[in-house]
């Protein structure tokens, strides 16, 4: 950086600014905004970054710039989304910034057809570009790909997954209706596993990784959905301003009077698991009302042709379809009219509780919805069996009375277990909708929620970013060794590049015995676990280790020597989180619920439950609480999918949320530069930096400008051409470097060659007159 030149500084809000250095000291350099003058203020070395000449210049492929770090990538991706262009390449990586509103044509059928079979980088970037890429790598290298699709809530991970799917089945599909299904399978998904939060009004709750197969022809033949990690706590909490899943509005507003009487449905705001949330209907209680009546609405449609199961399609069975329908539908009500059974204390000395007067109605609702005897469901919610092993002899069954907290426990402990065994069903028939005989390779898409870290995070947060951790883990390895093989093929003898390893903080948090899960899982199992003992387990198994650190507030209450119960902090790759309570890792259901719900009157509810492996091994469990660690069961999940990854070629979409206000034209600076930092685009910069970002094959640049060259020049063959040309240019040699297919050069010098090439036809008459001379 030198005196005079624009550089882009630290600004609050915007997340940079363009200033000048005005004098250099010993920590910090002192800078004067360019619309600002005089004002002038002091930014670390380390926050301060060359700016380009022309800063409302943009670049498809950021790596075409001639500096490339956060201040430009910033700008760069700003300056195209004031011009719509909400789509930008840091070289194979696609950058999608939402736009919050649709742009004309940008998705429209014509566009699907224009990238059909075209290499990335020729059309303007876009995330059919990614999609036809992945596809041509999969039919040409006869090897599966897998497309990584990440960033915050709201940033439009699912919209872009939608739109990939879409393109691979549009493109190559072969026009039955199973392409279709693909398609559609995605409302069907949403109506069960996206709810209304305050970061996105349609925010999947869920994670999910979509397969489409292809037959040895390269042609779609059906495709598989994998799920992970469905919000569970949504189903009967949610915080003022957010909704539980969509389908329970649905439901409420759009139910046929029929079904309505059946279900004893009422408005939302009747339901506890509603009442507490925000109430209010998706866009209008009539949009849902329209969805839920829509003859195309998903329910319809996944229930309709589509059914694959061994009785065959409901289609054109009206009554089986109806029948199916309100399976789904009964399980539903059923979970509402569940919370909204109230206890009271018996005011007996056993400390007992039994049911409210008004909630032995809603009892008889629930157990008649979901197939069970009403009065084994009361005396199921509000005591406990329980193995008594006293004398070491397996005991007598006795059955302990629960208070009132126990009993609510135990009744939300109920919903989450119906809801969560009906999303998986739903999973299940999805998959029963596309289903293959023989697939070549298969094309996946990932949609999984990024980094998160709020005031409050809950265990849900932790294995999230957990999650994010593996996924950067594979994002480090696939394109740091991906570049570092690529130099190596092409004999460039670039040094090694280094980056940080976090392996450490996925150590942490996996080890055997001593990682987080595992001692919480070990803290679940104790008779009376609790948030305090599990954060001391924590910290004392792994004192001084980087990534793990006490909340500010409990240094002070160990110092005073007070109990505190702030729980510990996770330094992350993209930031710290704190984390205080590990309760949800139990998803525990009381054993005699449980058994109560598995031997359920109802056909559909009873396979519900067989078929989810929540049931499998704690029928062998004593009377106690049945254990399940969701931690562990995420990490063996989450294990197998980078297994997947890591056998197949990726792409990765990094999607930008551009504001907190979720609209249209506002591009706030800051925290727009924060996901950057967090999706590991910076770090990305660092390496191409240092390295040849950009790269052409020589017969790309031969056919580029053989139309400029002197005949004698274009009878070589492109290497040569291509050396002939740089020497008759007098390129600096350290700006380029010749592999065995391509050139490379180094950050903004192939748009500098460009430029050259392209300038003024006197320009161009003197180099052909070099050229010329060289050749002799
Ligand atoms: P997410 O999947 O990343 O959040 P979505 O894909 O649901 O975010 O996007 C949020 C909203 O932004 C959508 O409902 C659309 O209204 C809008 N949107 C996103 N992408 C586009 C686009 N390309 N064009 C127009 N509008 C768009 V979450 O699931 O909450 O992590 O959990
Ligand atoms: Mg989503």
């Amino acid at each position: 950086m030198e005196d005079g030149k624009p550089v882009w500084a630290p600004h609050p809000t915007d997340g940079f600014q363009l200033g000048m250095i005005v004098d250099i000291g010993a920590g910090a350099l002192t800078i004067e905004p360019f619309n600002r003058k005089g004002k002038t203020f002091l930014a670390s070395m380390n926050q301060v970054f060359p700016a380009e000449e022309d800063v409302n210049k943009h670049m498809e492929d950021n790596c075409s710039l001639m500096y490339l770090n956060e201040g430009t990538l910033l700008n760069n991706v700003r300056v195209r989304y004031s011009k719509d262009k909400i789509y930008t390449y840091v070289a194979n990586i696609l950058i999608a910034v939402n736009p919050y509103y649709d742009i004309p044509k940008l998705y429209a059928p014509e566009t699907i057809k224009s990238y059909q079979g075209r290499s990335l980088g020729t059309l303007p970037p876009h995330v059919y570009a990614i999609a036809d890429k992945a596809y041509r790598d999969m039919r040409v290298l006869k090897m599966s790909q897998s497309i990584i699709v990440s960033g915050e809530s709201g940033a439009g991970k699912t919209e872009n997954t939608k739109f990939v799917l879409r393109y691979l089945t549009t493109s190559y599909g072969t026009g039955q209706d199973i392409d279709e299904r693909i398609v559609q399978a995605n409302p069907l998904l949403e109506a069960f596993g996206n709810a209304k939060t305050v970061r996105n009004n349609n925010s999947s709750r869920f994670g999910k990784f979509v397969e489409i197969h292809f037959n040895e022809k390269s042609k779609v033949v059906g495709g598989f959905v994998s799920h992970y990690l469905l919000e569970k706590s949504r189903i009967c909490m949610q915080s003022k301003e957010e909704r539980n899943y969509h389908i329970f509005y649905r439901l409420c507003a759009g139910a046929s009077e029929d079904i309505r009487q059946r279900l004893h449905l009422d408005s939302p705001d009747s339901f506890r698991y509603l009442n507490r949330g925000c109430t209010r209907y998706f866009a209008s209680k009539d949009t849902d009302k329209q969805i839920m009546q829509n003859r195309k609405s998903p329910e319809v449609l996944y229930l309709s042709a589509y059914s694959g199961r061994p009785e065959g399609p409901s289609v054109g069975r009206p009554g089986r379809l109806q029948q199916d329908k309100l399976d789904l539908f009964r399980v539903v009500a059923g979970v509402l009219h569940l919370g909204n059974i109230d206890f009271e204390e018996t005011g007996s000395t056993s400390g007992g509780c039994i049911l409210m007067n008004q909630s032995s109605q809603k009892l008889a609702y629930c157990a008649d919805l979901l197939g069970l005897d009403q009065e084994d469901l009361r005396v199921s919610l509000t005591t406990r069996v329980m193995l008594t092993t006293a004398g070491g002899a397996k005991g007598t069954v006795i059955k302990v009375p629960l208070r009132v907290e126990q009993a609510n426990n135990a009744r939300d402990a109920m919903a989450k277990a119906v809801y969560s065994c009906l999303f998986d069903h739903v999973v299940r028939r999805v998959n029963q909708c596309f289903p293959f005989k023989t697939s070549s390779n298969f094309i996946g898409v990932l949609d999984i929620a990024g980094f998160e870290y709020f005031e409050h995070n809950s265990f849900e947060q932790f294995c999230i970013n957990y999650c994010n951790e593996k996924l950067q883990q594979f994002f480090n390895e696939r394109i740091l060794k991906e570049e570092q093989e690529l130099y190596q093929r092409e004999g460039l003898g670039v040094n090694e590049v280094h980056y940080v390893d976090n392996q450490d903080c996925i150590d942490l948090v996996e080890a055997k015995l001593v990682g987080i899960l595992d001692i919480l899982d070990e803290e679940n199992r104790l008779p009376q676990p609790s948030d305090h003992h599990f954060a001391n387990t924590i910290h004392s198994q792994h004192k001084d280790h980087f990534r793990l650190t006490v909340p500010r507030k409990s240094k002070l209450a160990v110092h005073r020597n007070v109990r505190d119960d702030e729980g510990f902090i996770v330094r992350h790759f993209a930031g710290a989180v704190v984390l205080k309570k590990g309760k949800k890792n139990n998803d525990a259901l009381h054993m005699s619920l449980e058994s109560l719900v598995c031997e359920s009157k109802d056909k559909f509810v009873r396979e519900l439950f067989e078929n989810s492996n929540n049931s499998k091994d704690s029928k062998q469990k004593a009377g106690k609480l049945s254990f399940i660690s969701v931690g562990n069961k995420f990490k063996t999940q989450l294990n197998l999918l980078l297994e997947k990854l890591r056998s197949t070629g990726s792409s990765f979409i990094r999607c930008v949320k551009p504001n907190l206000k979720m609209v249209s034209h506002q591009f706030e600076g800051a925290q727009i530069l924060s996901q950057l930092q967090c999706s590991g685009m910076v770090s990305v910069l660092d390496l191409m930096q240092g390295g040849f970002p950009s790269r052409a094959p020589f017969h790309e640049l031969y056919n580029m400008y053989k139309q400029y060259m002197p005949d004698k020049l274009t009878r070589l063959d492109p290497r040569l051409f291509c050396k002939a040309l740089f020497k008759a240019l007098g390129l600096n040699e350290n700006d380029y470097k010749f592999g065995l297919t391509r050139v490379f050069f180094r950050p903004g010098k192939f748009a500098e060659f460009d430029q050259i090439m392209k300038s003024d036809p006197d320009h161009l008459a003197e180099l052909v007159k070099k050229v010329n001379q060289w050749l002799v």
